[in-house]
């Protein structure tokens, strides 16, 4: 039987699926582009459901594979096609460090950053993502010390949880840290951020999000 090939990346302009987009840009293979509009509800509709039972963009297809939730499309993307390089190699010791930040990105930093952009105080014992100020620590201080989540190393982490950051320093949820403030200017500085970003981030719809 004939195998299907061939990238599409479901995606709505002026949201999270830019970190999709840009670690697309960063592998650097042709990919077909597919908008389903979250402000129409186009997520919704009885066929998108069927790629992504959850209604929400990115999904990504590849050939017969459907992933879908940022980090997944990032570590699928990234072994396969980037394996060695935006992925750490299984035997290296940064492979734990990085699926660690891959999880934190939106297990913990997206879900406390709402909440906390919603004046909402959860108990940080109860709530596995613990505290906004806990967060804001942990990634201040890794970042502080190094270029890059791993270090002077570049990795698909830094695309799934520096599209998180850089928006959330847009948006001003996180504070101006002069370590978060250096570290998403290194990410802007990036060919693969600005091609997807102009892509997908028509400026009128932007403050809307
Ligand atoms: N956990 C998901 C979050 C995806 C997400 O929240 N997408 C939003 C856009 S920013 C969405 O599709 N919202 C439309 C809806 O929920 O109806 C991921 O990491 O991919």
């Amino acid at each position: 039987m004939a195998v299907k090939r061939g990238i599409t990346l479901y995606h709505s302009p002026a949201s999270r699926a830019f970190t999709a987009y840009w670690m697309l840009e960063e592998i650097g293979l042709p990919f077909d582009v597919k908008t389903v509009d979250i402000r129409k509800g186009e997520q919704k509709s009885r066929e998108y459901l069927k790629l992504n039972p959850a209604g929400k963009v990115p999904t990504l297809t590849d050939g017969e594979v459907v992933v879908s939730e940022n980090p997944a499309i990032a570590l699928y993307l990234a072994d396969r096609y980037s394996y060695g390089d935006l992925a750490p190699k299984i035997e290296d010791p940064l492979r734990g460090p990085y699926l660690k930040w891959m999880v934190y990105a939106t297990a913990v930093v997206d879900p406390v950053a709402v909440l906390h952009g919603q004046n909402i105080d959860v108990s940080g014992f109860q709530a596995g993502f613990g505290t906004f100020d806990d967060m804001v620590e942990v990634l201040s201080s890794v970042l502080m010390e190094r270029k890059y989540l791993l270090g002077e190393r570049f990795t698909a982490a830094d695309v799934v949880l520096g599209a998180t950051v850089s928006f959330l320093m847009h948006t001003k949820v996180l504070p101006e840290h002069a370590a978060l403030v250096d570290y998403n200017a290194r990410l802007t500085e990036r060919e693969a951020y600005h091609r997807a970003a102009d892509a997908t981030w028509p400026a009128a719809l932007f403050p809307t999000l």
